[in-house]
């Protein structure tokens, strides 16, 4: 009979024998991020109540207001992993740099990096709209034991060890991969426990969600207003698609990757780039994607496949079930 209710922590523990060569490092740090999430989960779901709402009077380096939970998220997830001396090294959407983390005796053996971006979609938060934490983590590239460099922190995607989110939404899940799918875990707070509850998440290879914002439609190019009024259309017997869009990437990708769907934040007039970042959003976002047989890209390239420049770097995301993607890439390819 097939395991039920499994927990994450013996989850982890059932799956440490996929990384035999690991000290448990890496088990290590699922757990520390279990902990953080369950800690910022604590304060999202009461935001209401206490003084932790609006602006904390800073601007990040993108120049967006800092929310204090931003602010708060980023302190939390930061110290659990400093505390815990398991990686070498940070990046975060909050921090203008990275973040070299020494162990007490002042060096460093560690191997891991995480880079992440503490609460996404935070504008939400005093509306009551769901928010998350997207986390990707790498070996280091420099030799253990020394400071960590930017080399570090500028990889493909294609070098993640591991990827995933927490969704503080209706229910708080850590939805997270190591290269051997996707799992979804259910906090049940009564028992500060995460739940084995969506076992091999796979993005169906068609859907019928298209998630962006067409407010932006008047600066999209032509390939993504093309695309969106194909959504739109019923021509040749295919039904209209649904427009869903919450603002808050995790959840649109959340609900995507169970219902089927595709995101799109695409650069345009307003944003040359795009808006979303590649180390901390889109990367992580992407191993999860083709790990659950889904597919991510810039509109033209295989997201995992470009090489980081920059530790914010902003690039065009089109993610979610492959159908809809490549069908996307045909239009913006036209
Ligand atoms: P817009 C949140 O700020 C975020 O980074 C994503 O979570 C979300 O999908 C997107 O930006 C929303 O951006 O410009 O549509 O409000």
């Amino acid at each position: 009979m097939s395991k039920k209710n499994i927990t994450l922590g013996e989850f982890i523990i059932e799956n440490q024998q996929h990384f035999q060569y690991s000290s448990g490092e890496l088990s290590r740090l699922i757990n520390s991020i279990r902990l953080a999430a369950k800690v910022v989960n604590h304060e999202v779901n009461k935001a209401g109540l206490v003084d932790i709402l609006g602006n904390a009077g800073e601007t990040n380096i993108q120049g967006e207001d800092q929310q204090k939970l931003d602010v708060y998220a980023n302190e939390v997830f930061m110290q659990t992993l400093i505390n815990r001396e398991i990686v070498c090294g940070i990046a975060s959407e909050e921090e203008d740099d990275f973040v070299s983390v020494h162990g007490k005796t002042g060096n460093n053996e560690n191997k891991y990096i995480v880079l992440m971006d503490p609460l996404d979609g935070s504008s939400n938060i005093d509306v009551n709209v769901s928010v998350g934490t997207i986390f990707s983590i790498y070996h280091r590239v420099t030799p253990v034991g020394t400071p960590v460099t930017k080399e570090d922190f500028l990889q493909k995607g294609v070098n993640q060890v591991a990827a995933g989110y927490v969704v503080y939404g209706t229910s708080t899940m850590l939805v997270y991969t190591t290269g051997h799918g996707v799992n979804g875990f259910t906090l049940n707070p009564a028992m500060g426990t995460f739940y084995l509850s969506h076992p091999n998440m796979e993005f169906s290879e068609m859907g019928n969600i298209y998630s962006i914002n067409e407010g932006n439609y008047i600066h999209f190019d032509q390939g993504v207003k093309d695309y969106i009024k194909y959504c739109q259309s019923e021509d040749d017997g295919k039904e209209a698609y649904t427009s869903r869009y919450i603002g808050s990437l995790v959840s649109d990708f959340h609900r995507n990757m169970i219902k089927g769907g595709i995101y799109i934040y695409p650069k345009s007039k307003k944003s040359p780039k795009g808006k979303l970042r590649l180390l901390y959003e889109c990367n992580p976002m992407a191993f999860l994607a083709e790990q659950a047989k889904g597919k991510a890209s810039d509109g033209k390239n295989r997201i995992m496949e470009i090489k980081p420049t920059e530790l914010h770097e902003r690039v065009s995301f089109f993610c979610g079930s492959k159908k809809m993607v490549e069908k996307a890439e045909d239009f913006m390819n036209k």
